[in-house]
């Protein structure tokens, strides 16, 4: 059984997938968009009530293995938009919900087995020198540039090619290929409390950042005085590092508007193991700024 108290295993997270799509048939629905390199599924679970004037939201997590608190977001969103949709405001029922826990569920369970710091996907190497690809680094906008390793022994191997990769290549393609109209691109991961837009290939910034800066300023905020957390807000390759390859610059680049790569909690006194009582609280305040998300994407 699904809860907020802990973090759970990659059969929890989509046995509660599978429960939601079948207690509310009417508006969950759960799509299978590929498999692991380890023959996992990637579940995407939508939320939606069918208007076909929606604009569309994907929010992804668990790119990182490690960043446990990041499904554990995703999913306490999931679950407080898919169990109160009817009384939900009209700014969450105009959007169709397209939601991916955990994007690398091979390096999940991985740090839930065997080595609780992995951060890459569990592919070898052509060479099989090493294991794994940075899969916020195998996306195909600007794809080899800075912040990214060649060597397949990196935390940050960018992998042989664009999407080499069977995880960061369905996700691609879901999009892609998907008649949603995708407007914002969320991907949650941890830690250090940074909103971030791009681009993050390079210090340059989209044209249009100062819409990305206007809404992620009000989503901060809204985070700031549900839960009192600070995030930092700004241009990742600025406020963070340059890296490129990462899935926020690739989902820019194919044209939607508000991509944000979200860093939750904390600034780094527990980092990525972070403890379970702070689930609920971060899931809590990301929520809020979720709720600010909508109400700026339905605004005229
Ligand atoms: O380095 C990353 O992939 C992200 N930080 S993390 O500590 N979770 O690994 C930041 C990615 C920001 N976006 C881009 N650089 N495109
Ligand atoms: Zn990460």
């Amino acid at each position: 059984r699904m809860t907020w108290k802990q973090y759970h295993r990659l059969e929890d997270i989509h046995g509660f997938m599978d429960y939601l799509a079948k207690t509310y048939p009417k508006i969950v629905s759960v799509n299978t968009i590929g498999k692991s390199y380890e023959g996992r599924d990637l579940k995407v679970l939508r939320i939606s009530d069918g208007k076909p004037t929606n604009k569309a939201v994907f929010i992804d997590g668990g790119f990182h293995a490690r960043e446990w608190i990041s499904p554990a977001t995703v999913t306490y969103i999931i679950n407080q938009i898919a169990e109160n949709f009817d009384e939900e405001s009209d700014d969450i029922k105009n959007i169709d919900w397209y939601m991916l826990p955990v994007v690398n569920p091979d390096g999940y369970e991985y740090t839930h087995l065997t080595d609780r710091l992995w951060r890459k996907n569990r592919r070898p190497s052509i060479s099989r020198q090493c294991i794994g690809a940075d899969l916020n680094r195998n996306f195909g906008y600007r794809w080899g540039g800075r912040g990214s390793s060649s060597n397949p022994c990196s935390d940050i191997y960018r992998g042989s090619r664009a999407f080499s990769e069977p995880e960061s290549r369905a996700v691609s393609d879901f999009i892609k290929t998907s008649t949603a109209n995708f407007t914002a691109y969320l991907s949650y991961h941890s830690y250090g409390q940074y909103l971030l837009y791009p681009w993050g290939y390079d210090t340059a910034v989209p044209p249009d950042h100062n819409d990305l800066d206007f809404v992620g300023k009000r989503i901060a905020a809204a985070i700031e005085t549900t839960g009192g957390s600070k995030y930092t807000v700004g241009c990742s390759s600025r406020v963070l590092y340059p890296a490129s390859g990462g899935s926020d610059d690739w989902a820019k680049g194919q044209g939607i508007k508000y991509a944000y790569t979200i860093e939750l909690s904390d600034t780094g006194r527990y980092g990525f193991i972070l403890p379970t009582s702070y689930i609920e609280p971060v899931g809590r305040e990301s929520l809020a700024g979720i709720r600010v998300l909508a109400s700026e994407l339905n605004k005229p």
